[in-house]
């Protein structure tokens, strides 16, 4: 047997295998278990002792020059296709950056934002609380007696089964239950905002099932309905980012503040539409009502742990959904919640652009 033309012609298929696929079919053709040079050494078993030690060492030898050229091969494929894929990934630097896809923050965001940075300046923190509610804490405690129409059925989700201590849970019908909390929970002095999602059984073009609501409590000593007025001109002059924004205060009634005022603000109609600002006495204008508030009755003080006879202070509350269609010019609720990618880009803002009392409360859309 030509041991050396078996070589020459393994090594030349080798030498000759364009991909890593072909140089493992001749890898399992020569030395794989039914290989060819497999076989060549499996025969040595047979011979006589001299031929054994005349053949064996050039089978050997045949073995590892066509092993060698099979890994000195694979190492030159794979080298191969290294390079080019590098070379097809390459990166030119010097081409613009892709067109990247960008969220933006909803204008209900954007407002809470716009509160929270606000009222911080004012002196108040931010309090929340949970959305599921027992009716104590929602109702209850904010002087809401069973009779009162807020607490019929049509107007509350109820859950089926009420809580370890026999009250009836609910989805909070207003952010009030975080107040109470909160009294409860740090005692007077307090100032803090509640901004939170509410929930009431109510569904047109201007009521959705869900909304964002904000309300206010200052618990102090000597609190008056002067302080009240200044907090609310104070915070819608630089919420509306205008100096000419004129309150009106109207008495009305809540449960949970004696005296209640209703809030309005002047506006003007320019253009076909309603510009905050102004007197609504003056031709051409009309008020708009924006707010609730009063001083915190009695009974609500005392039902978050604190003595009337020692602590007075005011609250307020207004829905953020209408405050944000009034500021960045909405006209329908609804799209709010919609989730519809044009409006969101539409009507939302650049997450870069936190709102800041130096650089604007949310001036650029
Ligand atoms: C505590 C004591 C008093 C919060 C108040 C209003 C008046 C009010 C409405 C505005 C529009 C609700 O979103 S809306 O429908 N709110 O008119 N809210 S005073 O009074 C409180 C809250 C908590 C402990």
């Amino acid at each position: 047997m030509d041991y050396a033309a078996t070589r020459e012609d393994a090594l030349a298929q080798i030498a000759a295998a364009q991909d890593l696929g072909t140089l493992e079919t001749l890898r399992v053709g020569f030395l794989g278990k039914q290989g060819s040079i497999s076989g060549l050494l499996k025969t040595l078993g047979g011979m006589l002792p001299e031929e054994r030690q005349q053949v064996g060492p050039q089978i050997h030898a045949l073995r590892e020059s066509v092993s060698e050229a099979l890994a000195a091969r694979k190492d030159a494929l794979e080298a191969a296709a290294l390079a080019q894929r590098l070379a097809g990934e390459t990166v030119d630097l010097t081409l613009p950056a892709p067109e990247a896809p960008r969220g933006s923050i909803h204008p209900v965001s954007q407002v809470m934002d716009e509160l929270a940075e606000i009222f911080a300046d004012m002196g108040f923190a931010v309090a929340t609380g949970p959305e599921i509610e027992d009716d104590w804490h929602n109702f209850g405690a904010l002087n809401i007696p069973e009779s009162h129409p807020a607490r019929a059925m049509h107007d509350t989700f109820y859950f089926p089964d009420q809580d370890g201590e026999g009250r009836a849970m609910l989805l909070r019908t207003h952010t009030s239950p975080v107040q109470i909390r909160a009294m409860l929970a740090q005692g007077a002095p307090i100032r803090i905002i509640a901004p939170g999602r509410v929930y009431r059984s109510d569904s047109d073009a201007t009521h959705t099932p869900m909304f964002h609501q904000v309300e206010g409590l200052v618990i102090d000593k000597g609190i008056h309905l002067g302080h009240l007025k200044w907090t609310l001109e104070t915070f819608l002059k630089a919420f509306f980012e205008r100096d000419d924004i004129v309150l009106r205060l109207r008495p009305s009634y809540f449960p949970f503040t004696e005296p209640s005022v209703e809030v309005d603000v002047g506006f003007a109609i320019v253009g076909g539409k309603r510009v905050l600002g102004g007197s609504g006495d003056a031709p051409g204008h009309g008020w708009m009502e924006l707010l609730g508030s009063g001083m915190v009755n009695r009974k609500v003080i005392a039902a978050g742990g604190l003595d009337p006879d020692e602590w007075q202070g005011f609250a307020f509350g207004a829905g953020i959904d209408r405050l944000a269609m009034l500021k960045y010019g909405m006209d329908d609720l609804r799209a709010f919640f919609d989730g519809d990618a044009r409006w969101n880009r539409h009507y939302g803002f650049n997450p870069n652009d936190v709102p800041t009392l130096s650089g604007g409360v949310g001036t650029a859309a």
